[in-house]
């Protein structure tokens, strides 16, 4: 079926024997319908409403409103916008582009960091598709959507069972008209730890081929050597390197010496030397003040050339305050969320900034009221996963605190909730700050943020002090993450390790102090294709290969469900959250034109074994299904 599909395809029938497309050409891999697709979704749906979803648990289905997208014209030209001109003149023409415009620019995050703040990454590519276009055509003044990457990548697979790279090239047909913006993680990819050379090049690349055009690049620890490597390749593929500094502690606060106005000027012009197009200031945990942000954009003003993008999280509050004070000090991007996405651990409002500069001659290029329509859809659809939602619902000042990155927030609470610390959670909070002390102050953005997350989390479990880790670390056995940390396998901190933490945690072994993509073995990509091929029993794309390279075990379980239960993106997103209610209809378009009808009719009580019979109707015909009930 898939020789049947290549050939097919327009490329072939063209004579282009170049078989990149096969890549870029999911549709390929639509084989005609398996029989038993129906009873692989019964079972599904079966085992959800049976068993609940991981971190909903068994929660009647509610009653959702449908969500309203905006009307649009899909017959019509998109407009031309962001993409066009990088297309046309390439990342130096954009750059030029982006320093001639007078208003501010405006990245919108709702696709990525807005629900990986609000909502655990949790935002399915069903949800997203729906609105891509609206978006695009709404909004083509955009300066980019920032769409993927972050945590992302891991969470469709591990939690939404389903592909990324789908996600990002579905978008990209959807949305052509405004520049694709991902998060990378430098030598971390879109994972916690360093990776070698060669997978972090062909990840790049095979982001750059399915759709990104703009790469944020960020060293979770602001180490400059590790991020060369990212920001070459992306170079290499003629997209826009946004090379980000990560901020942290408080340039206002004169106590507060390690991270000064200086150290962040120096940084930028080493990362403006190394090559980046845009120079990113990541405040991934808002912790800019409004002062401090005028200062710093003023000072890097001065010492740079390239457009500065600056990108924060309205946790405290204080974000539109500190746009407003940035946007006076000139900066040319800033990030935002749609607004009933917006606020708290996520971005602040985009709407809310286009009010706040009304009169002045910064104002976005935007039309306000396309984002409030826009802002209908996403009300609704957060209303779907309001089980991630951290239960944030007022500005929340002790970031200043704590530090921790909004993306984090919900995540590192989901964490402590499953390890039963959901009711200590403030001290979890406390206890974060005290590690990133011990750890000598350090940036904390994943992975660096999660390491300290994991250590705070470890130490709360165990009841352990800080005197106790002192006292008697010899004969703990720390979280792996932590351990790799004080190895160097994350690159070297601003000002060094804590010695003597170092070596209780380290228990005599050397650290490594080179870049860690120098030690590791590269990888070998035809043996992984060659491995999957045999596991998979299919085609095997390029796209699995650096998936599987970069996270083999999540990459598997996610066949393993699938070959499980199907293709589980089709589904809409309750049932795929909560199942079905007794007697609920559902209507489930598995491909183009092709609906089927399912209600659920009964479900059986449980046998010796503890299976249960779910009774179903498809499309009218009975269908029974038997469930393990976990419960
Ligand atoms: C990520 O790396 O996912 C982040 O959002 C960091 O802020
Ligand atoms: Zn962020």
């Amino acid at each position: 079926a898939f020789l049947e599909n290549v050939v097919k395809h327009e490329k072939f029938l063209k004579g282009d024997y170049d078989t990149s497309f096969i890549d870029a050409s999911p549709e390929l891999f639509v084989f005609p319908k398996r029989k038993d697709r129906g009873t692989k979704m019964l079972s599904y749906i079966g085992n959800v409403t049976i068993n609940g979803f991981p971190g909903i648990g068994t929660k009647k289905k509610p009653v959702f409103e449908k969500p309203r997208v905006p009307k649009i014209s899909s017959s019509e030209p998109f407009v031309n916008g962001t993409k066009q001109i990088l297309d046309k003149e390439g990342a130096e023409g954009l750059v030029e582009w982006v320093k001639q415009r007078k208003e501010v620019l405006l990245t919108d995050t709702t696709f990525r960091d807005g629900h990986q703040s609000l909502l655990a990454t949790r935002v399915r590519t069903h949800d997203l598709k729906k609105i891509a276009e609206p978006t695009s055509r709404l909004l083509p003044e955009l300066f980019s959507m920032e769409m993927w990457g972050g945590a992302t990548f891991d969470v469709a697979y591990r939690f939404l069972k389903e592909d990324p790279w789908d996600r990002l090239i579905e978008l990209r047909k959807q949305a052509p008209n405004v520049l694709f913006q991902m998060l990378l993680r430098a030598s971390n990819a879109v994972g916690y730890k360093n990776y070698p050379d060669n997978v972090i090049k062909e990840f790049v690349e095979k982001s750059a081929q399915a759709g990104i055009d703009v790469f944020r690049i960020f060293d979770s620890l602001n180490w400059v050597d590790g991020m060369r490597l990212a920001i070459d390749s992306v170079r290499d593929t003629g997209k826009i390197a946004e090379a980000a500094i990560c901020y942290t502690g408080d340039i206002s606060d004169p106590t507060r010496r390690k991270y000064n106005l200086n150290y962040y000027t120096d940084l930028a012009k080493e990362l403006q030397e190394s090559g980046a197009h845009i120079l990113g200031i990541k405040d991934m945990a808002g912790l800019l003040k409004p002062q401090a942000a005028y200062e710093l954009v003023s000072a890097l003003k001065d010492k740079i050339d390239i457009p500065i993008h600056l990108h924060t999280h309205d946790t405290s509050g204080n974000g539109i305050f500190t746009y407003a004070k940035a946007i006076e000090a000139g900066v040319d991007i800033v990030d935002v969320a749609v607004s009933s996405m917006s606020g708290l651990t996520s971005q602040p409002s985009a709407s809310t900034l286009y009010y706040a500069l009304e009169g002045t001659d910064r104002k976005p290029g935007v039309a306000v009221e396309n984002l409030e329509k826009l802002g209908h859809y996403w009300e609704d659809v957060r209303k779907y996963y309001s089980a991630f939602e951290s239960g944030m619902n007022a500005p929340h000042t002790e970031v200043y605190v704590h530090e921790m990155p909004g993306g984090q927030y919900s995540n590192l609470q989901q964490q402590a909730k499953g390890v039963g610390l959901g009711e200590r959670w403030d001290e979890v909070k406390a206890m974060y700050a005290r590690v990133n002390e011990m750890f000598g102050d350090i940036v904390k953005v994943t992975p660096s943020s999660k390491i300290v997350g994991d250590m705070a989390l470890y130490m709360v479990q165990n009841n352990l002090t800080e005197d106790d880790v002192y006292d008697r670390g010899e004969t703990l056995d720390f979280p792996d993450s932590v351990v790799e940390f004080f190895e160097g396998y994350l690159g070297q901190p601003h000002g060094g390790f804590p010695k003597e933490l170092q070596r209780i945690i380290l228990k005599g072994r050397e650290p490594i102090t080179v870049r860690p993509g120098e030690l590791l073995k590269p990888a070998d990509f035809k043996e992984i294709r060659d491995t999957l091929f045999h596991k998979l029993n299919r085609p095997v794309t390029s796209f699995d290969v650096i998936a599987s390279a970069l996270y083999p075990k999540v990459f598997l379980d996610y066949q393993k469900t699938l070959e499980q239960f199907g293709d589980m993106s089709v589904l809409d997103t309750p049932t795929f959250l909560y199942g079905m209610r007794l007697g609920e209809e559902i209507e489930v378009e598995i491909e183009r034109g092709k609906t089927l009808i399912v209600k659920l009719v009964s479900i059986g009580e449980p046998a010796a074994d503890g299976t249960r019979v779910v009774y179903f109707e498809l499309n009218g015909q009975s269908r029974e299904v038997v469930i393990k009930d976990e419960n």
